[in-house]
């Protein structure tokens, strides 16, 4: 039995020493130097390419290297194996950081400091208590509830919208499609953090920029197809939405033609929002596959129905 990995984006060496010091019996292969695929019982893969996976007649779990697995599912190829995804495992902090920078950014008034620094103008803008900001976001799971706990922290008035309406303590809880209007409607800054499933893809578009208070804010780190781009840059023009920060886009690397790079409101990063280190997701994964060897319960297996 052995290991298969596979990763455009991960160092496979990290990964390499620490299944030998944990499971020095099961072999560590890294594609596409693979010498034997029928020893393969579990795949360790981030974007593996369509097909690669049908190729292991003994797989026995999918283990993604991340905790968003719509590529996979996506995916009609990926065999009928339990699928994996990482639970934090280092990536929430990450998300939570990113967030709070961006709520703190839009809500300081950085970019309008920014464009005054540029003309040397010095200028006190009015200060605004977190208190009156309203901040929501989509998908409060592992990483949105985390999101919350640190706006809540920081006193911003923070609202969470899941498909449960899970409850959080010090947060405005919201449920399912009937409440999304109504949590928009609150929202001074909007962050993304769902799955992308066939529920909510393109859910950032007109209808939900519409729906929250003119001159407001998008983040968006769940997904590219959560945005519908050319919607953000109609509701940006139109002042709708004030500014945007976007890690995650359709098409990544993000095209050089699109407008978003220099659009004056909006920041781009490269998916950077949550990046998997291996020193903190390795004791999670392979705690997982001693589990699966010993024949009991995984984590983070993954809801194929609802997609996440
Ligand atoms: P979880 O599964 O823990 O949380 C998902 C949340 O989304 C839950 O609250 C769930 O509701 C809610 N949800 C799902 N579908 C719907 C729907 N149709 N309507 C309303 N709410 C819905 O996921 P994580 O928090 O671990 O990760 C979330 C996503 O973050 C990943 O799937 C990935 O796409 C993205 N990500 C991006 C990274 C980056 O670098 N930009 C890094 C890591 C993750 P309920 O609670 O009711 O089930
Ligand atoms: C993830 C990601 O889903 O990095 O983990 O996007």
């Amino acid at each position: 039995m052995s290991v298969l990995f596979y990763s455009e984006a991960d160092d496979p060496v990290p990964w390499r020493q620490a299944f030998a010091a944990a499971l020095p019996e099961m072999p560590f292969q890294v594609w596409p130097d693979v010498e034997d695929t029928e020893s393969v019982r579990y795949a360790l893969v981030w974007n593996p390419p369509s097909g690669l996976l049908e190729k292991l007649p003994n797989l026995r779990a999918v283990l993604a290297l991340g905790a968003g697995v719509d590529a996979l599912l996506a995916d009609p190829a990926t065999p009928q194996v339990p699928v994996l995804r990482l639970l934090d495992a280092g990536l929430a902090p990450q998300m939570a950081e990113y967030a709070v920078y961006a709520v703190l950014h839009f809500h300081r008034r950085m970019r309008d400091y920014e464009k005054q620094q540029k003309q040397r103008i010095w200028n006190q803008l009015a200060p605004m208590p977190a208190r009156s900001w309203s901040v929501g976001i989509m998908g409060t799971g592992v990483i949105g509830g985390l999101i919350l706990e640190h706006l809540v922290t920081l006193g911003y008035l923070a609202c969470g919208w899941s498909r449960s309406g899970t409850s959080i303590q010090g947060v405005e809880s919201f449920a399912g499609e009937a409440e999304l209007e109504a949590f928009l409607s609150k929202c001074r800054v909007v962050i993304n953090v769902l799955p992308l499933t066939p529920h909510t893809i393109g859910i950032l578009g007109r209808r939900t920029f519409n729906a929250m208070p003119r001159g407001s804010y998008v983040v968006n780190i769940g997904r590219g197809g959560h945005l519908i781009e050319e919607e953000l840059v109609a509701a940006l023009d139109s002042g709708q939405i004030a500014g945007a920060m976007l890690d995650v886009f359709n098409e990544e690397p993000l095209p050089q033609s699109s407008p978003l790079w220099s659009h004056p409101n909006v920041i781009v990063t490269p998916h950077i929002a949550g990046v998997t280190i291996a020193a903190e997701a390795e004791a999670q994964v392979i705690e997982n596959v001693k589990r699966m060897e010993r024949g009991e319960q995984p984590v983070g297996v993954v809801d194929r129905a609802k997609g996440y």
